[in-house]
This record gives structure tokens, sequence and C-alpha cells, in this order.
């Protein structure tokens, strides 16, 4: 594998911030993307004690029209780029008849827009280079509803949507695109849900990271599209 050079949207805490830290630790230099700045100077810190590159970018995901611009302006800062993990996202649980319109558009926003325009910013670096990975992070709930989840599944069948077709689209490119379907995963996501699961048995954030350094590892000639991602004791 040649140049390492990562992109990685939600990186300051649950599953963005241990694929940060999963890839520095083999070899990628990372450019760490969320609105908490004092998170993403701290892990930026975190990973040059590893001895690695790390470019924090404080960044509201939701100002959809500043993301090509910002995604040129890494590219460039990097000198490249090979990988574009979207992974920010958010939840909220109301019934769809309580769902206020405003939340509904953050949840489209952040979850799916985004990860568009990321893309949209990103793909004009990869065709030039006939080559890169773009990881999705969808969720079960992009496969199967669940009551309270309304405006999260519309948002994660949306990113199903648009990475299943992506990765037909940019075949000719030698850009491979992956929708990565986890299950739950113990991360701060369920402190801002009203929902008391059990969390021993989630998935860990570094399994989710590490499987994420798996998708983008394989072989140039080989790659994962859909993956779903279960804990062993089923969705909670
Ligand atoms: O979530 P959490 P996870 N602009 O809350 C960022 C999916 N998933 O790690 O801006 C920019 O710990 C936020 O940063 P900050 C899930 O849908 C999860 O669990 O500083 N960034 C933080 O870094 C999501 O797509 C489970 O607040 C924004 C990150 O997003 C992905 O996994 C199950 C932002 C969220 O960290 C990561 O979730 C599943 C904005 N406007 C799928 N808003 C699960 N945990 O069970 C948020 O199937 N962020």
């Amino acid at each position: 594998m040649g140049d390492k050079r990562a992109i990685i949207t939600g990186a300051s805490r649950g599953i963005g911030r241990y694929t940060a830290l999963e890839l520095a630790r083999h070899g990628w230099e990372v450019a760490l993307i969320a609105r908490s700045e004092p998170e993403l100077l701290g892990l930026a810190a975190e990973i040059t004690a590893l001895g690695q590159r790390a470019h924090p970018y404080p960044q509201d995901l939701s100002a959809l029209t500043e993301l090509v611009p910002l995604m040129r302006r890494i590219a460039e800062d990097m000198g490249g780029c090979e990988v574009l993990v979207n992974n920010a996202g958010i939840a909220h649980l109301a019934n769809l008849a309580d769902t206020p319109l405003a939340v509904w558009q953050q949840i489209l926003a952040v979850n799916v827009t985004a990860a568009f325009q990321c893309i949209q910013g990103i793909l004009p670096t990869m065709r030039a280079a006939q080559g890169g990975t773009i990881v999705n992070v969808v969720s079960i709930a992009g496969q199967q509803v669940f009551p309270q989840w309304g405006a999260y599944c519309v948002s994660k069948y949306g990113l199903l949507a648009l990475s299943q077709t992506l990765a037909q689209e940019e075949r000719p490119y030698g850009i491979r695109v992956c929708a990565l379907c986890p299950g739950a995963v113990d991360t701060p996501i369920w402190d801002t849900v009203p929902a008391n699961f059990d969390r021993a048995g989630m998935l860990s954030a570094q399994t989710v990271a590490q499987t994420i350094r798996q998708i983008i590892e394989l072989p140039a000639a080989a790659s994962i599209e859909t993956l779903t991602l279960m804990p062993q004791a089923g969705v909670l």
C-alpha cells in the first residue's frame, strides 16, 4: 500500500475517536472532524505522541455548504487522501408524530447530506489518484426499522442507498465504497437518548474501529460493499 491518509468525521468521541487511534497506530495520517475543538486537539496530541500525524478540523457538519471546500482544503493540506470515513451521526428518540421538523432536518443533514457533501468534496482527489476507499457508518437501523427511531432510520436507510449507488458509480474509477451496518455499540450516543439498554452486551467502539481498518486495508482488488456487524447477543 502507498500513501495512507484518512479523513474521519465524528472523531471527537465514540467510534470515530477509536477509528482515528486505530488507523494512526497502523501508520495512517488522519484528519479529524467534529464540533468539539478541545476533544479534537486532545486526540491530535495523543496521536502525535504515538509518532503519527493528525490534523484537527473543528467543523459543524450541518453547515452543509462548507463541506466541499473543507474536503478540498484537507486533501491539499495532506497532499492527497486515500480514505474517507463518514462516521458522524446523531439520534433522537420520538414517534414520528412527535418529531419536530427541526430535529428531522438536523438528523438528515448530519447523517446523510453531510456525508453526501464530504463525498462530493473528496471524489475529485480520489478519482485523480484512480483509487480510494469511502466507509459510511450506517447502522442496523439502515436495514430494519425500530419504533421511535423513525427519523434516524430514514437517515440510515438513505445513507445505505447512497453507499450502494456510489459503490456502483465509482467502480470504474477504482474507488471502493462500504456501508458498515453495526448493531448497538457502547458509545456516548446512548447518553443522548432516553433508552435503557444493557450496554454490557453491545459491541465495543474498538471492535468497530478494527473492522473499519480491516475494510480499508483489504487488497485493492477486493471490496466489502455492505457489512453487518452485530453484537453476538443480537440487536439490543
Ligand atoms: O456516536 P457518538 P457513535 N457536526 O455520539 C459528531 C453510528 N452507529 O460513536 O460535534 C460535526 O459517540 C460528534 O462530535 P461533536 C451512528 O449513527 C452507532 O456511537 O464534537 N460532528 C461525535 O464525534 C453514527 O453515525 C451505533 O459532538 C458532529 C460523533 O459525531 C456513528 O455510528 C449503532 C455533529 C458522534 O459520536 C458514530 O456513532 C449503529 C455535527 N453537527 C450505528 N453531530 C451505536 N453507538 O450503538 C455529531 O448501528 N457529530
